[in-house]
């Protein structure tokens, strides 16, 4: 019998604390989300003892006839949830998953295009600090300030400026559709490879709300936590033979030594969770639910990047319409139980610490049950405590309505 209570009382007492936490918060942190109590079982299981370093068939450890049974199936599930022909379930992050396909398809010191960090791109997409604007040169492409939204023609021009071996497609903070079909063209007119990163997006692809890099993309990468309602963790596909031979090399043993079977076997689970029509039905929910915000948030005056979403997100520049930083604006939030991230926004004036945006997701919640005249209510939460942010008496009362929203929404499950 176990006893965490009994034998570590001060971890015990912090997941009891993160536990209330996460019941009492509206949570719109848009790489979030809450995974099923069988994913959870999964990734708390005996798996966790096995070293397993290789890949299924061809191990440098015995014992691993179940693993591997375990592992195929992660695959399987996966190339049928994307249909495409080859998969890695391996990495144990999105950014490991980032490294082993930049490092399968470009040498050490090539030219890398990737969208700027302001404008949604993500750390390994070339950011100075990453191994990704370490190792390689990296150029950026940003966004059309006027509409928010990626300039196609632009991205073309400094492709043809730059001529990189890689271009890298997909983003942490941009709410719109991305066209992976021009993407394609772009990185033919300069001989590059493309690299589709559809960690945010990947369960939209899956569902259909969003079109699919698969066909396009040379390789394609993903984390597993987020729209994919997985554990934290990382994947990577692609049609090509070859290409699927480098990955594999590349991440083990090349980044990584032995796989975590424990969250492997927890997004087989994931997976196969993906492949059902519920699933389906909770991404569209998402979306609606995304675009119902954003449009609440505009009436309200509030000035949404892009004037609104394609997605499971949104991003709102709180410096123009309230005067705050996003960091004061997350900080305020929290204070009600209402948790989001400060975020950069395109051109961004403020340091990213402090930055001017909030970004919003309705992942997590829309799991939790949330429809759109829920997220409705939660707008205006964030307009009022905003709006009364000195007048700490208002602020406890929203609050206290943030968590009997959250319980009204669990009973009327
Ligand atoms: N940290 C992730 C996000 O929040 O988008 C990206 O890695």
């Amino acid at each position: 019998m176990s006893c965490l209570e009994c034998n570590d009382k001060e971890i015990f007492d912090l997941i009891k604390k993160e536990k209330k936490r996460q019941k009492e918060n509206i949570e719109l942190i848009a790489s979030e989300n809450f995974v099923s109590p069988e994913v959870l079982e999964v990734q708390g299981s005996i798996l966790t003892n096995k070293y397993a370093e290789g890949y299924p068939t061809k191990r440098y450890y015995g014992g691993c006839e179940n693993i591997d049974g375990i592992e195929s199936l992660a695959i399987e599930r996966l190339k049928k949830l994307f249909n495409c022909k080859y998969a890695n379930v391996q990495p144990h992050s999105g950014s490991s998953a980032n490294m082993a396909a930049i490092r399968a398809l470009i040498n050490h010191g090539d030219k890398i295009l990737g969208m700027a960090l302001d404008a949604g791109g993500h750390l390994t997409h070339g950011y100075r600090l990453s191994f990704s604007g370490q190792d390689y040169e990296s150029y950026v492409y940003g966004v059309n300030p006027e509409t928010g939204r990626i300039d196609y023609e632009d991205v073309l021009r400094i492709a043809k400026e730059v001529k990189p071996q890689l271009i890298i497609c997909g983003a942490s903070s941009y709410s719109r559709e991305i066209d992976f079909k021009k993407f394609r063209e772009i990185a033919n007119e300069v001989g590059a490879y493309l690299m589709a990163d559809i960690a945010h997006i990947a369960g939209l692809v899956a569902s259909g709300d969003h079109n699919s890099p698969v066909g396009y993309a040379d390789v394609i990468t993903s984390t597993t936590h987020k729209t994919l309602r997985g554990p934290r963790g990382g994947i990577i596909m692609t049609n090509d033979e070859e290409i699927a031979k480098k990955v594999d090399k590349v991440l083990f043993p090349g980044i990584q030594g032995g796989p975590l079977e424990h969250v492997i076997g927890a997004k087989a689970v994931a997976f196969k969770e993906d492949l059902q029509p519920e699933y389906k039905e909770y991404i569209h929910q998402v979306v609606k639910n995304a675009k119902r915000m954003a449009e609440e948030f505009v009436n309200l005056g509030y000035r949404v990047i892009s004037g609104g979403t394609d997605n499971h997100m949104l991003v709102i520049d709180v410096k123009s319409t309230t005067g705050l930083t996003g960091k004061a604006v997350e900080d305020l939030l929290g204070s009600i139980n209402i948790t989001v991230n400060k975020n950069s926004i395109p051109n961004d004036t403020e340091k990213p610490m402090l930055s001017s945006g909030i970004r919003i997701g309705t992942p997590a919640m829309t799991t939790r049950g949330y429809k759109e005249e829920d997220f409705v209510r939660v707008v205006h939460f964030i307009d009022k405590a905003i709006k009364n942010r000195n007048n700490i008496e208002v602020l406890k009362k929203i609050k206290e309505e943030v968590i009997l929203l959250n319980k009204e929404v669990d009973e009327r499950k």
